[in-house]
């Protein structure tokens, strides 16, 4: 069976880590046929548009779809790409891998990011001069729904239960809403939860990563304290993620379009690659999934290692490690 597979590089170094992906997908024995499609700030600068309809519709239609990253328009691409697969959650593994200098060696944690509200849902207002506003929205519907999809998530695993990040003792409303709605699905389900603030949650991280195994958070939060994990790790060069929805996924790395090295093809491949063998497990090719997961591991701990991870290698140099060594 062919499956079609919509791609999306967008700015900046993502044009460089999705066609090594695709590389790396091409050297599987999965029979995929890629649609490339056209995203982001430049397309915005020719166009006027960040987002054509064309590529929104591919998304939407596609059973999966590989995205880059984009800079400036990362609102206007990233969110409705998210929106066209209908995703509920944003899967964000953060795990140190041998050989790779981390912070914390021992880190080993997925993030299962809600993915449609909170601060991310777009209600911003400027009123005045002076004042600009911003409503937050959380449902009972959507948080129940994430909570359904942690609750499959650590049934299928070893996992001991989830914890809950979030920031009830403020946003009592908002956040009391989604952290009860978490707690009464996983109690139903007979799933453990414990619960953190989320910014104690940034302190706990940092001393001592072992204490988290699955964290459920809402969206900004899932945002930012996966980006906090990678710092754990050995850098954003490392996060893939998977926009899972009802019929269809998305799979982007975590970073962005990292202006500041795009166009020199020094980019760390790993979190798309990572990201692409997500793809792979989406699609049932637990397998092949399997042998990019090691092809990755295998080059992170014996090299070439791209700049970001104290190497001197070119994303190329990476993406050919990979393709050897599957
Ligand atoms: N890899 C996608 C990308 O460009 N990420 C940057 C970003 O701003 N992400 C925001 C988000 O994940 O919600």
């Amino acid at each position: 069976m062919t499956h079609e597979i919509v791609v999306i590089p967008g700015d900046g170094i993502g044009q460089e880590v999705t066609p090594a992906a695709v590389e790396v997908l091409e050297a599987t024995d999965v029979d995929l046929e890629f649609v490339e499609a056209e995203a982001g700030d430049a397309v915005q600068e020719a166009t006027g548009e960040a987002l054509p309809q064309e590529t929104y519709d591919l998304a939407a239609e596609a059973e999966a779809t590989l995205f880059g990253a984009v800079g400036e328009t990362a609102a206007d691409v990233i969110l409705p790409l998210r929106d066209a697969v209908d995703s509920f959650v944003n899967v964000r593994p953060a795990k140190a891998y041998p050989g790779v200098d981390a912070v914390r060696p021992e880190t080993d944690m997925v993030f299962l990011r809600e993915n449609t509200e909170g601060v991310y849902a777009g209600h911003e207002d400027r009123l005045t001069d002076d004042v600009s506003t911003l409503t937050r929205v959380v449902t009972e519907s959507a948080s129940r729904e994430l909570a359904e999809f942690a609750c499959e998530y650590v049934a299928g695993d070893d996992h001991d239960g989830v914890t809950i990040a979030h920031k009830a003792n403020v946003m009592r409303e908002t956040d009391g809403l989604f952290r009860d709605t978490v707690v009464d699905v996983a109690d139903d389900n007979g799933v453990e939860t414990d619960e953190v603030l989320m910014d104690a949650f940034a302190t706990r991280v940092c001393l001592d990563p072992t204490q988290f195994d699955v964290v459920v958070c809402p969206n900004l939060a899932g945002d930012v304290l996966s980006d906090l994990a990678a710092g754990l790790v050995g850098g954003l060069g490392l996060l893939p993620s998977a926009n899972i929805g009802h019929e269809r996924a998305l799979f982007e790395p975590v970073h962005g379009s990292a202006p500041d090295i795009a166009g020199e093809g020094i980019s760390n491949p790993a979190a798309t690659i990572i990201s692409a063998a997500m793809l792979l497990e989406y699609l049932g090719y637990d397998d092949q999934a399997a042998a990019i997961h090691t092809a990755v591991e295998e080059t992170l701990e014996d090299g070439p290692r791209t700049p970001d991870l104290g190497g001197d290698a070119a994303t190329e140099d990476v993406t050919e490690a990979v393709i050897d060594r599957l």
